[in-house]
């Protein structure tokens, strides 16, 4: 039985996560958006490419919920993306309204879909999600630890020209300037980061350059695109996640998923790794972290509650 993914926001990402689907046949796809036609458009142009790309995928375009009823993964990018000079923070307010409308579409067409939202602020945006919608924690995960890793995995195969797919890490915490590359948890060629250093393969000042250039990776972008942010990682990295739980993959990911103990932490999504298979999120890892990284995550985790305060001041709904 084909899978069906709904695709909430047919914008810069929503059109790249449609492509990317339906070139790996993943699921038939539904692209919804509010704007008059945009989804339409987008579908019927990707849906004519399939002549020349070969796939085999149904893709629509809507501005009716009814038409993302019984999906089995639905991913949101419906918001307002980044201009020159914002934070992701700033964000918030507009987002929040946003996703308050999807919760409700989602709520009352397809209330057992796996939920990937994509919205920024990420990390508070997917917790008001997951408030509004009241959907299961388990089916309700942001995408953005997957993108910040791949940034980072990205310079340092640059840096050390050792190609990137001989490098793991994990990129945890928050989706801002506080995030967590895991230096014993990144691995090149074998080999740890802090062995890479202790080496002399990469200097502790170009480890920092590098650590900050990832964190301010959508601004450098957003910079140059000066009308809008990253499209085409994020969108990939939303695939990654879709693509583990429609084929059962187990992967471990990192994501901003809801800790209920992990970490010391209750009630917060935040940037974690993660199993993600055909029941959503099926584990998140409790990974050994050494004193700065256990440091810095308790800042990034402080950042995001700092942030749901404000959003909780901003819709009182958010503190049922
Ligand atoms: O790592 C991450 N999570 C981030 C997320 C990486 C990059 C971009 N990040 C955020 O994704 C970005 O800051 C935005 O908040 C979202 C979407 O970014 P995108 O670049 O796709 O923005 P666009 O091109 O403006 O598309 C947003 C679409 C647009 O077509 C609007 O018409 C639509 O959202 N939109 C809505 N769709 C449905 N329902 C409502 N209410 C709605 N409002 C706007």
């Amino acid at each position: 039985m084909k899978k069906k993914i709904s695709l909430i926001g047919a914008g810069q990402i929503g059109g790249t996560l449609a492509h990317l689907i339906a070139l790996k046949e993943l699921a038939d796809v539904v692209l919804f958006d509010v704007a008059e036609g945009l989804a339409k458009g987008k579908a019927l142009d990707i849906a004519q490419s399939s002549g020349v790309s070969g796939f085999n995928s149904s893709i629509i375009g809507t501005n009716n919920y009814e038409d993302i009823k019984n999906s089995d993964v639905i991913i949101i990018t419906a918001g307002v993306p980044r201009k020159p000079g914002m934070s992701r923070d700033d964000l918030l307010g507009i987002n929040l309204k946003i996703i308050k409308q999807v919760a409700e579409g989602i709520k009352t067409n397809s209330p057992n879909s796996f939920v990937i939202c994509i919205t920024n602020p990420l990390d508070v945006i997917v917790m008001a999600l997951q408030k509004y919608s009241k959907l299961s924690t388990s089916n309700i995960v942001g995408m953005a630890g997957i993108l910040d890793t791949s940034r980072f995995k990205y310079f340092l195969s640059q840096e050390l020209k050792v190609p990137i797919n001989k490098i793991n890490s994990l990129v945890l915490g928050g989706h801002g300037d506080t995030m967590v590359p895991t230096f014993n948890h990144t691995i090149v060629d074998g080999k740890s980061l802090s062995q890479l250093v202790k080496d002399k393969k990469i200097s502790a000042e170009k480890l920092d350059t590098i650590i900050d250039r990832t964190r301010k990776g959508g601004a450098e972008i957003v910079k140059f695109l000066k009308t809008g942010s990253a499209f085409y990682a994020p969108a990939a990295s939303g695939v990654e996640m879709a693509e583990s739980y429609i084929k059962n993959l187990k992967k471990t990911l990192p994501c901003a998923a809801y800790l209920n103990g992990e970490y010391n932490i209750k009630g917060l999504y935040v940037g974690v790794p993660v199993v993600i298979g055909k029941n959503g999120v099926e584990k998140v890892l409790e990974i050994e972290l050494n004193e700065e990284e256990k440091n810095n995550f308790k800042i990034s985790v402080q950042a995001v509650e700092e942030l749901f305060e404000s959003a909780r001041k901003i819709d009182p709904d958010l503190s049922n």
